[in-house]
């Protein structure tokens, strides 16, 4: 299976790249893609609408400012829906993760930190790992190598 990756600007790259290292690193495929709720929405759609078809487990979307995007790819599809509010000039990205988290009821996004591309991608594959053992154990893997570097951390 698939993650899909979509952001509202190449401007969101900076920070949306960060869940594709993280795909990378467990061998996870995915598809990243460029596509506005504001700016392409009819572009938007035509993309979303056959991804549980394709073979997508889910979709990270990564948007700023008035970010509706992850709320938009929701409507149009019943995969898991990880939103990552990016942080633009204003508001610190408070206004992102508002626009993000205040979902009517009925259409689910879930909702990372202000610019949590990392921790979106790792909460995508911990759904796959639901029903893939090899992903579970690569996960285990990874907070074990994660515990290990608090617990021999140094103070100078
Ligand atoms: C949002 O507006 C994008 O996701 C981006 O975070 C923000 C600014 O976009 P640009 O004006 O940089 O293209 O739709």
């Amino acid at each position: 299976m698939k993650i899909g990756i979509v952001m509202g600007s190449v401007s969101d790259w900076g920070v949306m790249k960060g869940a594709v290292e993280i795909l990378d690193s467990f061998g996870v495929e995915h598809e990243v893609k460029v596509l506005s709720a504001h700016r392409t929405p009819h572009q938007l759609e035509e993309w979303v609408k056959d991804l549980r078809q394709r073979g997508f487990a889910a979709v990270i979307a990564g948007a700023g400012g008035a970010a509706h995007l992850a709320g938009v790819v929701a409507a149009f599809t019943t995969l898991p829906v990880i939103g990552v509010p990016v942080k633009g000039n204003a508001f610190e990205g408070l206004d992102s993760l508002l626009s993000m988290v205040q979902m009517p009821s009925g259409i689910p996004v879930a909702v990372v930190a202000v610019n949590g591309a990392k921790n979106a991608a790792l909460l995508a594959i911990e759904f796959m790992a639901i029903t893939d053992e090899n992903l579970k154990n690569k996960m285990d893997s990874f907070r074990a190598v994660q515990a290990e570097k608090v617990l021999s951390s140094k103070l100078d």
